[in-house]
């Protein structure tokens, strides 16, 4: 269903005109056993979108939430979306340092966080002038759930329009400090549309889908593309709150589609119970976010006997590429990210913005209902990231190749992506930089066997000072998300530099590359 005029373009307005007519039928299923209904799941995100309207917010209040993962957690981005207002999560490793700039950044009116964190984060909330914080654990427990309790489980979902916000997530792309990605109810109905068709999603009364769920509920894959991509089409899901490989395989016999970041496979083929016997009801493996390594492509389907379906997409776009589903559509080829998904603009440019000819390696550029309304309060740097022509700048280096197929060959912006999570080394470096005795740093992406690949640091010492790895990494522990620090550190005499005085990271990338190889 898309807006028109009179339709509500609020998008659970449009998840929820996709449940199927049976609401007492199983919405989702946790690996723990607990089970919700579709009907479960419109009276509990009416009962919190009614707690959040009896607040008196302004429109587009953000609601800022990190917490771990849990249907309630969904329950709370339904409605959330429901009520109209801007969901805004937050990765659950982030540390003090984090919250302080996202809350301070976003200002939300309602910040949901865990109990165990509330001692630290309410404080940073209220100082941002939050005036309502609320707890939710993954034990269905929380002062959030409480006070729903009380609320009615019927509620008229609030009108919104195309344009209007849903959701904003943090990114960095090129420098260190995060921006918060707008994304409206269109930017996100649309992809969810599209992906509906594009990837085959079978009706009820065509035998339905299964989707195993195992991925964190903050970012783009988890959220928007495995969530939306069963509600749009009345498809359970069976829940896991944390990835478990062996959880996965033991339930991929009762599942049809399944998400995952690189590193899930490569864990899942460390499995010996993962079998083509184990796969034998599944009829899609879906792969993104990060490089899927050909060998893992490989070894996937020669184990399994299934093609992983490589796709691309971005926090500011949601999903842009996708190999095909379909034989019809053409090959899934391991290495690419297939075709632009309809409605989907992608061209490659050079240096100086002009297109790259044949299949000429260059900047990856896209336009789209899908891409976003630009970044928080920073226009100037939204406009930076935008051509004269309205095309993002992906800060992505690829190709086109003769039939069409997308190839990410790799990154203008300075990223390290581990384990699917996004590292910005500008943000590190600048924590390292201030610590005592510390001249300068750098901090490298290098292989790593589990999460594709890793930070690593190099650093300098001032004059006189003398420095250790390990302390500096200590250092870091409890500032920064733990994923983002840096695997090893090692203390140089000085930095390598070109002629331009910068500093020679692929040399650094090269001298280190061997460090956590299988
Ligand atoms: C955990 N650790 C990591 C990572 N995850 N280190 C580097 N990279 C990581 N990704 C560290 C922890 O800090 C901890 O270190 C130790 O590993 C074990 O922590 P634990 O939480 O137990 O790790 P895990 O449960 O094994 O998690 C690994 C994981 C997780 C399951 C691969 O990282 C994950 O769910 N990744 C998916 C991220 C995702 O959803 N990406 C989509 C982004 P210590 O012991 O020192 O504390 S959306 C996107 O990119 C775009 C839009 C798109 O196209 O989808
Ligand atoms: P995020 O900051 O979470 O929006 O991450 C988006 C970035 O992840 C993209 O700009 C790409 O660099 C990377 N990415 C997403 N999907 C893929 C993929 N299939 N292959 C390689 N890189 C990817």
């Amino acid at each position: 269903m898309t807006s028109t005029d009179d339709a509500n373009a609020n998008l659970f307005a449009v998840l929820r005109a996709a449940f199927p007519s049976n609401l007492d039928a199983i919405a989702v299923e946790t690996d723990d056993g607990l089970f919700y209904s579709w009907r479960d799941l419109d009276r509990a995100s009416a009962m919190i979108a009614n707690l959040l309207d009896a607040l008196d917010l302004e429109p587009g209040a953000r609601i800022a939430v990190q917490v771990e993962k849990s249907v309630e957690a969904m329950v709370l981005y339904l409605a959330t979306l429901r009520a109209g207002y801007v969901f805004l999560p937050l990765n659950t490793a982030y540390r003090g340092a984090e919250i302080d700039y996202f809350i301070g950044n976003a200002e939300p009116a309602v910040v949901v966080c865990s109990s165990a964190n509330a001692a630290w984060v309410a404080p940073i909330a209220t100082a941002a002038g939050t005036r309502h914080v609320f707890t939710l654990d993954d034990d269905r427990t929380g002062t959030l759930l409480e006070v729903a309790a009380q609320c009615s489980d019927r509620h008229t979902v609030a009108a919104r329009k195309d344009d209007d916000l849903a959701a904003i997530l943090y990114t960095s792309g090129t420098t260190g400090r995060s921006k918060g990605a707008m994304l409206t109810h269109r930017n996100l109905s649309s992809n969810a549309e599209v992906l509906k068709d594009y990837w085959g999603w079978r009706s009820v009364a065509e035998g339905g889908d299964v989707l195993i769920h195992a991925l964190p509920i903050f970012h783009v894959h988890g959220l928007f593309v495995a969530i939306h991509g069963a509600l749009i089409n009345g498809s359970r899901m069976i829940w896991l709150n944390r990835f478990d490989p062996a959880r996965v395989v033991a339930r991929l016999p009762e599942a049809t589609v399944f998400m995952g970041v690189p590193t899930l496979y490569v864990r899942m083929l460390a499995e010996r119970s993962l079998t083509k016997k184990a796969c034998r009801n599944m009829r899609l493996f879906i792969s993104g976010s990060a490089p899927l390594l050909i060998e893992t492509f490989n070894e996937w389907r020669s184990r399994t006997g299934h093609t992983i379906l490589e796709r691309y997409g971005m926090s500011e776009t949601a999903m842009l590429t996708s190999n095909p589903y379909s034989p019809v559509q053409g090959a899934r080829r391991g290495g690419t990210v297939g075709f632009p998904l309809p409605g989907v603009q992608l061209r490659v440019r050079d240096d100086e913005g002009e297109p790259c000819p044949g299949d000429e390696i260059g900047h990856i550029q896209v336009d789209g209902p899908n891409v976003f309304a630009g970044y928080w309060r920073m226009p100037e740097k939204t406009r930076e990231e935008f051509t004269a022509d309205g095309y993002f700048k992906t800060g992505d280096v690829g190709k086109i190749d003769g039939l069409g197929y997308v190839t990410i060959v790799g990154r203008s912006k300075d990223l390290i992506i581990s384990g699917g999570y996004n590292v910005y080394p500008a943000e590190i470096e600048g924590y390292i930089n201030d610590l005592p005795g510390v001249a300068e740093s750098a901090i490298v992406g290098v292989p790593h066997g589990d999460f594709g690949e890793v930070g690593v640091a190099i650093v300098t010492a001032r004059a006189g000072a003398t420095l250790d790895g390990e302390v500096i990494l200590a250092e870091l522990k409890g500032r920064l998300a733990n994923f983002k620090i840096p695997k090893r550190c090692f203390v140089v005499a000085e930095l390598p530099r070109n002629a331009m005085g910068k500093v020679q990271k692929a040399l650094l990338r090269e001298q280190h590359q061997g460090l956590f190889k299988r």
